[in-house]
């Protein structure tokens, strides 16, 4: 049986491959930070088979240990500070974690796996937030990485960091540059999530208008059920590369608002939406959207979602949360 070891398992990306990995018959474990993680019960509910370690990423003995509980033969660290806006306020804290994170659970691989170099697989979920004030249009494995964010810089540092460990002692190490990719179960301070939350309660009366920042930001919107797939994919080849995973669309906030406020009836939403620059960043990514080519060649992967229908899913998951809530 496959053991599969996953950092970041109480979040969007972490319980939809939790979910994949259990249904391809392995076994689970999953870390887990903080002494009482309010996150732990979704997951027991989403993951019963699932078994948790607690650490953290920023601990280089627990990422040990928890390598000896799991003894895996995939490591997938999905661990981060993920809110870009955030990692302004907490620059230090984000390159604890999202960086010197994924430094600490390379390190941690390596000592377990003393002379049996490749036999734990790594899987670092980069980002095209790396790809930043970007150098082309679209983006590829080969852009040239311009950050423009303290997140983007750590994600930056964890995906070269992945490849030196690669090319220094033969790990399998591979890094997925995943693109933006949302769900009902996108936390509420990302956009798509914001506006599904907010659209859901002004179609039931319960919020008047919806604050936001930049809306002419363009992004590559998947969802995130087709991109742990492409996860597990990587790790499956038989040797560790990296892959850009995208749907090669972009689409900017204004037609996630079209989109959103069309699917409860309204088709001019300009008297329900208000910006404050509050929501603005000191440095944008205006224009993200990929190129998956070689992913798609090689995995054999394509998502089967399309904006319309994620947009969509979000709202109406949104409508009956928020109408249960009364
Ligand atoms: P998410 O929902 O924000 O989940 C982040 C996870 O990291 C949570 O489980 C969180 O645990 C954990 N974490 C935070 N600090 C930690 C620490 N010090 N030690 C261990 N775990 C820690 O993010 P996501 O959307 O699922 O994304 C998964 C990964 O893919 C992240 O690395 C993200 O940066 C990257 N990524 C995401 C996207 C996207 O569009 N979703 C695109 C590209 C790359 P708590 O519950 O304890 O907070
Ligand atoms: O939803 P966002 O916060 O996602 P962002 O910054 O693209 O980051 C997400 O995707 C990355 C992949 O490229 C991941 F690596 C990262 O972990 C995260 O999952 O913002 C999307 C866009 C931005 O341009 C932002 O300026 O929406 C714009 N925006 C406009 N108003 C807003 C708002 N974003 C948020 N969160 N809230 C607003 O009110």
């Amino acid at each position: 049986m496959k053991r599969a070891l996953i950092t970041g398992i109480t979040g969007q990306d972490g319980l939809y491959l939790g979910e994949l990995l259990t249904q391809k018959g392995y076994e689970v474990f999953g870390l887990v930070r903080g002494q009482n993680n309010p996150k732990l019960e979704l997951v027991h509910a989403l993951l019963p088979q699932a078994t948790l370690v607690f650490g953290d990423l920023t601990d280089l003995s627990s990422l040990i240990r928890a390598l000896g509980v799991a003894q895996p033969t995939e490591v997938y660290n999905l661990g981060a500070v993920s809110f870009v806006a955030y990692s302004w306020e907490n620059a230090a804290l984000t390159t604890d974690v999202t960086a010197k994170g994924a430094l600490n659970m390379l390190e941690a691989i390596r000592l377990y796996e003393g002379a049996n170099a490749g036999s734990v697989r790594f899987y670092q979920a980069s980002s095209s937030e790396m790809f930043g004030k970007a150098q082309e249009v679209p983006q590829r494995e080969a852009t040239l990485l311009w950050p423009r964010s303290p997140y983007g810089v750590a994600k930056a540092f964890a995906h070269h960091m992945t490849i030196n460990y690669r090319e220094s002692y033969g790990m399998h190490a591979s890094s997925g540059v995943l693109f933006n990719h949302e769900s009902p179960r996108r936390g509420p301070e990302f956009v798509t999530r914001k506006v599904s939350q907010a659209v859901a309660r002004i179609a039931l009366g319960k919020q008047q208008t919806l604050t936001l920042g930049n809306l002419d930001a363009s992004r590559d919107w998947g969802f995130a059920g087709d991109y742990v797939e492409a996860m597990w994919l990587m790790m499956q080849q038989d040797v560790a590369d990296d892959y850009v995973i995208s749907t090669d669309e972009t689409h900017n906030l204004r037609s996630l608002l079209d989109v959103a406020f069309a699917r409860i009836g309204i088709d001019d939403w300009s008297g329900y939406v208000k910006q404050d620059a509050k929501f603005m960043r000191p440095a944008e990514v205006d224009l993200l959207v990929g190129d998956s080519s070689k992913a798609r060649a090689a995995l054999g992967w394509a998502p089967r979602v399309g904006f319309t229908e994620l947009v969509n899913m979000m709202v109406d998951t949104d409508l009956t949360l928020q109408a249960d809530q009364a």
